[in-house]
């Protein structure tokens, strides 16, 4: 196995991007908790990434959800990260919060509807281009409750069409990225509800169109790194929203339901060429924190992505390659295994102070006093929400 010295390089070239709304307020449909502190801002939501950036260096950018993030001017946005030392990163449409799109968007009977959605995809497109970012993600809300309610092939074709009506408005270096999710909202038929879904409708669209996989949405059992190796194999896997799920899409924090299916799906990330400067995937977080403190929540989670990303890296791929020849079915697992079993914290502790990081994040938040400024600071106002 490689120790950590061997792999330590290589940990210099991991970039997480968080998303702004895990700073904001969420809930259930029971409740949304006001929590001390909340940005009333997209800057105010800036600020608390950059701290979590401070601390860790795990997380050079921020994706922005449109409208909840929209202002009047995107390029003095830009310029407002960059003073805090980070950066405007993936454009989030939204489809799902407005009465027009109750039975649909981008796939919906009515063509006034289907246009506006197309629209509000071509605004996001706009943003990117003050914002300098790479990545529209488009995930649907799309679908219907009941067989019967809607023609099920008649919404895939208008779905390509509103598609490739997007696809074409994008710059040479901007890319679509497809999001997919099996239930919710709808829950009877959903119109992009897994990856074979998302990768036909990219594939028909041009390679720009690459697919997101979001490790919440899918039924509980699935094998995730089975699908994150046939997307890299394709060259689609695009992006992850990375969070944690117990019985739905709990956008939990991620590696806390299931770290050795993080270390799996991660393990696969690097087998597959979709880790390092040779990649094109972005590693996001999608996740909501609805009980936790916000701030320390995203740097839980960036360093549950660092620890396994550390334990994936030193997989011996060579014992491997040789256990599988030989049939040493146990011998190959126990590769595997010895990585995941290996706790790697001392020497990423060590190796954050090499670079001048704290040792501890967690700990270097608490006493840094962030929390209860920004408790003290932001009185009045509206707390930003997911709703909001
Ligand atoms: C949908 O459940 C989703 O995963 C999409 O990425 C949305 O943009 C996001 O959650 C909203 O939090
Ligand atoms: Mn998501």
């Amino acid at each position: 196995m490689a120790t950590f010295s061997d792999i330590a390089g290589r940990l210099e070239q991991q970039a997480i991007e968080l998303p702004s709304w895990a700073f904001g307020n969420s809930g259930t449909r029971f409740k949304v908790f006001a929590t001390p502190g909340t940005p009333r801002t997209v800057q105010e939501k800036l600020a608390d990434a950059a701290k979590v950036h401070e601390l860790t260096g795990l997380a050079p950018s921020v994706a922005l959800h449109i409208p909840w993030d929209r202002v009047d001017d995107f390029d003095k946005l830009r310029l407002f990260a960059e003073d805090l030392g980070v950066r405007l990163g993936t454009v989030n449409s939204n489809t799902f919060q407005d009465d027009d799109y109750k039975f649909g968007s981008l796939t919906h009977v009515d063509e006034r509807i289907r246009a506006k959605a197309i629209a509000h995809q071509l605004e996001c497109i706009e943003i990117m281009d003050f914002t300098g970012s790479r990545d529209l993600k488009i995930w649907l809300p799309d679908g219907t409750n009941y067989p019967g309610q809607g023609d099920l092939r008649g919404r895939q074709d208008r779905l390509a069409d509103s598609l490739q009506q997007v696809y074409a408005r994008l710059g040479e270096h901007q890319r679509l990225v497809l999001e997919y999710k099996f239930f919710e909202p709808a829950f009877y038929a959903t119109d992009v509800p897994d990856w074979g879904t998302s990768l036909v409708q990219c594939l028909a669209l041009g390679e720009r169109a690459v697919v997101c996989l979001d490790t919440g949405h899918h039924a509980p059992g699935t094998n995730i790194e089975f699908i994150v190796m046939q997307l890299l194999r394709l060259g689609r896997l695009g992006a992850f929203d990375f969070n944690s799920r117990f019985y739905a899409d709990d956008d939990l924090i991620v590696g806390a339901a299931d770290p050795f299916q993080l270390f799996r799906i991660l393990y696969e990330v690097v087998r597959g060429g979709g880790y390092g400067p040779d990649s094109d995937v972005a590693f996001m977080l999608d996740q909501c924190h609805n009980v936790e403190d916000k701030v320390p929540g995203q740097i839980r989670s960036v360093l549950n992505v660092q620890e396994m990303t550390a334990r994936a890296l030193m997989v011996d791929r060579d014992a491997l390659v040789e256990a599988e020849r030989a049939g040493d079915v146990l011998g190959g697992n126990g590769v595997l295994m010895d990585a995941f079993y290996t706790d790697v914290r001392a020497d990423l502790a060590d190796w954050r102070v090499s670079r001048g990081l704290p040792a501890d994040p967690m700990k270097a938040y608490t006493v840094s006093g962030y929390q209860e400024q920004i408790v003290a600071d932001r009185v009045g106002g509206t707390q930003a929400g997911w709703g909001a």
